[in-house]
């Protein structure tokens, strides 16, 4: 086997120009322009409406290269394209190789014939417009889809948010957005290895099913290979499994192999782990992990090689019926996981932007906040190796969504259809080994479309013209309910939906990874269209806060199986936002603040309930302060109410994680990687111990949620005091906290200390301390919104230090100090062990960071600012 990467000297052109311009592959028409410096940053000001061309147009990329002389002796040369986004055609020297139309899956041509030896061989990609291409699906056929993005997505295998979100901008990437290489083959390659383990006994037997593909020797080339003809009759092959640990002792290697004929098999091999060494999602234990290598080798010489990084475990999703319904959690080597995690979005529109680091500070930022699942929304695409490799070593479980999103697809199309079917055998085999793999799940909000978004009529619409037979004189009734909007074809749709997600693809999946458990849509009770956002089985998405603009306390009537999307929106950090506004945008109404608005509800909605919980802003600082406070505030108290009831609840995925742009959205990372308010507080809400406040006043219970294997010995204690820190009342409780479940600690009657005149300078504390006295947690809770306490300046004193590589900061407040945040001036990036936090007068609370890379500590501690909810209003 021999591997020939094709060299960068790309170049790039849109078609019918006639001069050519360098281009960087992996990549893309959007950045080579960048790069170029023909377009300005398309994530500055209200750039993007000027951008709208190059999605518009055909683009050609060619590369010149001369493939080393030894790739010739091998029997067979593959080009071979990782990814190609989206609608291409390939030409070699040329003579056209093929067509490519669907940017997730792998392309693969013989090209042993048509590569010239020792000379240059010349490389032609061209793109077709995928708007075009789009639009000219949706006049074709209809398909329901997003509002926000451009039509006829969904007729294109392409990221569905490309062509514009709630969240993103309308820029559909277009280029060859994976590798691409020559690989030589002679005799047999390894076309697939299916990894499949079994624990038995405390031993685990790892059985590969390897699918070896005799190279198809090209008729025009008599020449049989340096590898050809030593023997007569049919060559034998050598198949070869080892299994190690990936960062440990060689010494417990297991291998097995088996000696066949050359051909077209599949061999199943077998080998056996004494001593497993499990692997555990994030805060359950270990992520051990174990590298699988699979050869086919030939008299001596390896043929082909794979690599495969396991983690050995079970993973089941338990179903079952209980009390409340039918459960839905997912269980890790027998053990049930509260999920604890977020939703994943492309983590840049123009994707061939994100590096490893950036990528693994995202995954870090995510793991460092105990989260140990992440959803991969079916609006982006199936994520690249890193992400996996990465989730792998974190410990987070990957929920996958197949890419269909909030939309119709023409899946009763036969081409269609093939071209799915090739994504998903492609994608599975890729994906099926890995340790994180938690879900397949068909869809996201598919069935919701069907069942309750008047994609199909609604029942009552039915029995209409029954009604108007029966009853003629309704009629102007019924004309007057305004026109239908249904698709013509909304039947032969709504049957194809059902069709695939709930018979073809279960299939499929019942032969490629019958391991894995699969979920038909997210949300879905399993019964199609049926009760989608069933409290009492399946996965939920809670909405009613946001779209349905209701408070945050609407949390509290909802207590669903497993909440797979809920949130609500802030804009990013403050440096984030600085980059691609003027100072004349920075408002939140301007025309560029509301470009970077995508959802429709906008920033009216933010406004709205920031009026319900905070004074107006001071000024643009604290309008953007605020907005990161308030959505860290609604998500912690929807978490906190669900830890509450794991007994009942199984896992948060708060929507979303990330962004894909720098705009406005409902992100806890902004698209620098930048911890906005809300990380910090999933740090605090996601922690294995989680104290938190279920405030009915005069009731007020005290809650220890617990994700421990052990019970937790420690102390509870509370405190009802006044802003400045004068002691109403108090009591402390020992505890003892019953592993992997909420405990209710304590329940207070404060009708005597919290009443109408003094609600608003009162305030409950509360602390978690372990048994040695150290304390683990401390949160406040007012008894009115936070506008109307009566908050005086805090006077907060500061004390910086550097220590070591850190920066130690200590705070007191004189007073209350509500959402303290810190900030080093000129170091955005910098992340803190805590911030955004409250500060009750008199206490002492330390946090630190890394001093940043070149920065002396003198420097640091007078970058130091620090903020709190009392500046917001009176800055
Ligand atoms: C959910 C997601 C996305 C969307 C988000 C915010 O429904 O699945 O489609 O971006 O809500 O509206």
């Amino acid at each position: 086997m021999q591997i020939f990467p094709i060299p960068q000297n790309w170049q790039f052109r849109r078609l019918g120009e006639n001069d050519w311009h360098p281009a960087t592959v992996p990549g893309g028409v959007h950045t080579d322009l960048l790069a170029l410096g023909w377009i300005p940053e398309p994530f500055e000001r209200d750039n993007e409406t000027r951008l709208q061309w190059i999605a518009e147009s055909d683009w050609e990329y060619r590369c010149t290269f001369t493939p080393a002389a030894t790739l010739f002796n091998e029997e067979a040369i593959t080009l071979v394209a990782d990814g190609l986004d989206t609608l291409a055609e390939v030409w070699l020297n040329g003579k056209r190789l093929g067509r490519a139309n669907n940017q997730f899956r792998q392309w693969r041509w013989d090209v042993k014939n048509r590569l010239r030896r020792g000379e240059k061989n010349e490389l032609r990609i061209r793109f077709a417009s995928p708007t075009l291409a789009a639009r000219a699906g949706q006049s074709r056929r209809p398909m329901y889809g997003v509002s926000e993005a451009l039509e006829g997505g969904p007729h294109l295998r392409k990221a569905p948010s490309q062509f514009g979100w709630d969240w993103g901008p309308k820029l559909p990437a277009i280029g060859i957005w994976k590798e691409i290489r020559l690989e030589g083959h002679s005799i047999a390659r390894l076309a697939d290895v299916h990894l499949r383990q079994f624990h038995e006994d405390g031993e685990v037997r790892l059985e590969a099913t390897v699918s070896m593909e005799a190279v198809a020797k090209d008729d025009a080339e008599p020449d049989r290979g340096e590898l050809g003809g030593r023997e007569s009759g049919p060559r034998k092959i050598e198949v070869h499994v080892a299994v190690a640990p990936v960062n440990g002792d060689d010494s417990t290697r297991v291998e097995s192999h088996e000696r066949v004929a050359e051909g077209n098999r599949r061999i199943p091999l077998e080998v056996r782990i004494k001593s497993p060494q499990l692997w555990w999602p994030n805060g359950y234990g270990e992520q051990n992990l174990y590298r699988v290598t699979v050869s086919l080798e030939y008299e001596g010489k390896i043929l082909d090689r794979k690599t495969y990084q396991i983690g050995l475990r079970t993973l089941e999703l338990r179903r079952q019926p209980d009390e409340y319904g039918e459960s839905f959690q997912f269980v890790v080597n027998g053990v049930p996981i509260f999920a604890k995690g977020a939703n994943w979005i492309p983590a840049d529109t123009f994707i061939t932007r994100v590096d490893a680091a950036h990528l693994e500070r995202l995954i870090a930022s995510a793991a460092d906040t105990h989260q140990n699942m992440l959803r991969v929304w079916g609006g982006g695409f199936y994520e690249s190796e890193q992400f996996y490799d990465l989730c792998d070593r974190y410990g987070i479980l990957v929920w996958q969504d197949f890419v269909f999103s909030c939309s119709s697809y023409p899946l009763d199309e036969p081409d269609f259809l093939e071209n799915v079917r090739q994504e998903v055998i492609e994608n599975v085999r890729r994906l099926r080994h890995r340790a994180c793999l938690a879900l397949w799940c068909g869809n996201n909000e598919m069935e919701q479309g069907w069942a309750e978004w008047g994609w199909a009529p609604h029942p009552l619409e039915e029995m209409i013209p029954a009604l108007l037979e029966q009853y003629p004189e309704i009629r102007p009734l019924v004309e007057g309910m305004g026109e239908r909007k249904h698709l013509p074809d909304w039947e032969a749709q709504r049957s194809a939906y059902l069709r695939f997600f709930h018979r073809t693809l279960p299939e499929w999946l019942a032969d490629l990874d019958p391991d894995t458990p699969y979920w038909p849509s997210s949300p879905s009770s399993n019964t199609p269209f049926h009760d989608v956002n069933s409290p009492d089985r399946g996965d939920a998405h809670h909405w009613e806060v946001w779209h349905g603009r209701k408070p945050f306390t609407a949390y509290r009537t909802f207590t669903p199986r497993f909440m797979s999307e809920f949130g609500f929106q802030s804009f990013p950090t403050l440096a984030t936002l600085t980059a691609y506004t003027a100072p004349e945008d920075r408002n939140l109404t301007s025309y560029v603040m509301e470009h970077y608005q995508r959802s429709p509800v906008g920033n009216g909605l933010i406004i709205a309930q920031m009026a319900q919980t905070f004074r107006m802003p001071a000024d643009f600082r604290a309008w953007i302060y605020l907005s990161m406070v308030l959505q860290a505030e609604g998500i912690r108290y929807g978490v906190e109410h669900w830890r509450r009831n794991m007994a009942r609840v199984s896992g948060t995925l708060y929507w979303q994680l990330n962004d894909c742009w720098p705009g406005a959205s409902w992100s806890s990372l902004d698209y620098h990687g930048r911890w906005k308010a809300l990380h910090y507080a999933a740090k605090r809400f996601y922690a294995p111990l989680l104290l938190s406040v279920e405030d009915d006043l005069p009731r007020v219970d005290l809650h220890l949620s617990s994700d421990l294997a052990a019970p937790f010995k420690g102390t509870v204690s509370w405190r009802v005091e006044t802003l400045d820190g004068e002691e109403v009342a108090a009591g402390s409780q020992k505890v003892i906290a019953a592993p992997r479940r909420d405990t209710l600690v304590a329940s207070l009657n404060l009708a005597g200390n919290v009443t109408p005149a003094n609600a608003r300078q009162v305030i409950l504390v509360s602390e978690l301390h372990d048994i040695r006295g150290n304390l683990l947690s401390r949160g406040i809770t007012p008894f009115v919104p936070s506008k109307h306490l009566d908050l005086r300046d805090p006077q907060i004193e500061t004390r910086v230090r550097s220590k070591g590589g850190d920066l130690c900061i200590e705070l007191t407040a004189r007073s209350l100090a509500r959402f303290v945040e810190v900030r080093l001036a000129g170091f955005p990036d910098v992340v803190f062990s805590d911030n955004y936090f409250d500060l009750p007068a008199g206490r002492t609370v330390e946090i630190q960071c890394p001093l940043p890379e070149g920065c002396r500590g003198e420097e640091a501690i007078r970058a130091v600012q620090v903020y709190s909810l009392f500046d917001s209003f009176t800055a």
